[in-house]
């Protein structure tokens, strides 16, 4: 085992580690391409990212109407938020530098500042092939998808088998169950599951067990998925409580598959915005540690929107065996974000979290996101390194290559396969 004595050979290794480890990227918004339109890539949708929308209306003036926005194409869409964001206003913002830097990782130069040009190229690209390209870009070894079988858009490709390469794994999206129960059985029906009553009986709980089990089996998920508002709370008298207690966490153990809560969302605050419109709010932290102590058997992995609630979801995940925190999500996805909510997991959980997810939205965006990530993780795994070699620890390189790994997916497929 080749110990490195030396404090500057140590952090090289550290940071040429973190360049050169695959990761797992455990939540996008990305879809197999023959699922079509749904698959998001190429300059318009990098520009057109809810991201930047929201943005925009920051920037643009108020003679700009949401509705005169949305009244635009594409192109026509892009073309503005690149004037408003890019040349009128400086692209300091994450979204914004997050375009300039994969357009640079794609040998695009930004300093041209050539929309047509760029799209040009994109239009010379084959999706399969790009997707690839973009993988391997961002060092990503495979990627889970968010999967809703709920939504009609998305569950017609499945029924008809499209092809999804095998880089592209599944999570089974469940908010719209978990929080719109009634809202659902119109599309339960269309999946044949005609008999799921107004009320949660006995009867009605075992059906949507049935339901669910379908799908666990036709898209083999590595987990079910669901956000929750800062107004969920555990346990209750509502619906989400007995779907949770008797559908979802029994299937979950039974299947040995964890359920992963996004919560503090606070969802369409402002609807004319569409996806840029959701904001966040603070989470109830003890209702996620009384879900996970409730359901003893059943695993789950745990994100938080606010970053107030960050310190206590660390805290959480060093109480509970079955409870695995991951990702600085959304709004905690900046260098600033990402650098103390690092530091402060490594300190409480050492290796024992995911360090990030992309949430892309956009197949680009992989690019930037873990770019970014790598960049400031970097910075911060080598100052930890650092410490215990100050305190008189001695790494191997297979050591810090093995924490690392652990941090970019490692730990996330120990956690599914425990
Ligand atoms: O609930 C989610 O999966 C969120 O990540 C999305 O709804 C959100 O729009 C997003 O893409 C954030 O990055
Ligand atoms: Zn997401």
């Amino acid at each position: 085992m080749n110990i490195i004595d030396d404090a500057s050979t140590l952090a090289q290794t550290v940071r040429q580690a973190v360049a050169a480890t695959k990761a797992t990227d455990i939540h996008t918004h990305l879809f197999p391409p023959s699922h079509g339109s749904l698959l998001l890539w190429g300059l318009d949708e990098l520009l057109t990212y809810h991201y930047l929308v929201a943005e925009l209306f920051g920037a643009a003036p108020s003679e700009l109407t949401h509705e005169k926005f949305w009244a635009l194409d594409k192109k026509q869409q892009a073309e503005l938020i690149w004037r408003q964001l890019f040349l009128d206003h400086s692209p300091l913002s994450e979204a914004r530098q997050g375009v300039l830097t994969v357009l640079t990782a794609l040998g695009l130069d930004p300093a041209r500042r050539d929309l047509n040009a760029w799209r040009a190229w994109f239009s010379r690209q084959k999706v399969e092939d790009y997707l690839d390209r973009v993988l391997e870009l961002a060092n990503i070894d495979y990627l889970i998808m968010t999967n809703n079988p709920l939504l009609e858009a998305e569950v017609q490709h499945w029924l008809n088998n499209r092809p999804c390469p095998k880089r592209l794994r599944t999570a089974l999206r469940i908010d719209s169950l978990l929080l719109n129960f009634a809202g659902s059985r119109a599309q339960l029906s269309r999946q044949g599951f005609s008999s799921v009553d107004a009320e949660l009986t006995a009867k009605t709980l075992e059906t949507l067990r049935r339901w669910l089990a379908g799908w666990i089996d036709r898209l083999h998920p590595l987990y079910m998925a669901a956000s929750l508002g800062p107004d969920w709370t555990y346990p209750n008298a509502g619906e989400t409580t007995q779907l949770l207690d008797h559908v979802v966490c029994p299937l979950a153990a039974e299947r040995n598959l964890p359920v992963a809560l996004m919560l503090g969302v606070r969802k369409a605050v402002i609807p004319a915005l569409g996806d840029a419109g959701d904001a966040e709010g603070r989470s109830d932290i003890a209702s996620l540690m009384r879900l996970c102590a409730q359901h003893p058997q059943t695993k789950f992995l745990a994100t938080v929107l606010d970053r107030a609630d960050q310190h206590e979801l660390a805290v959480a995940g060093r109480k509970l065996r079955n409870l695995h925190i991951f990702g600085c999500w959304w709004f905690c996805n900046t260098p600033s974000i990402i650098e103390e909510v690092t530091r402060m997991r490594l300190e409480l959980l050492g290796t024992n979290f995911t360090l990030q997810h992309s949430d892309a939205r956009v197949l680009d965006q992989l690019i930037y996101k873990w770019l970014h990530t790598r960049r400031i993780a970097a910075d911060v795994l080598a100052e930890k390194y650092l410490d215990a070699h100050a305190a008189g620890w001695r790494f191997s390189a297979a050591e810090i290559h093995r924490d690392i790994r652990r941090l970019f997916g490692g730990a996330f497929e120990e956690f599914l396969a425990k």
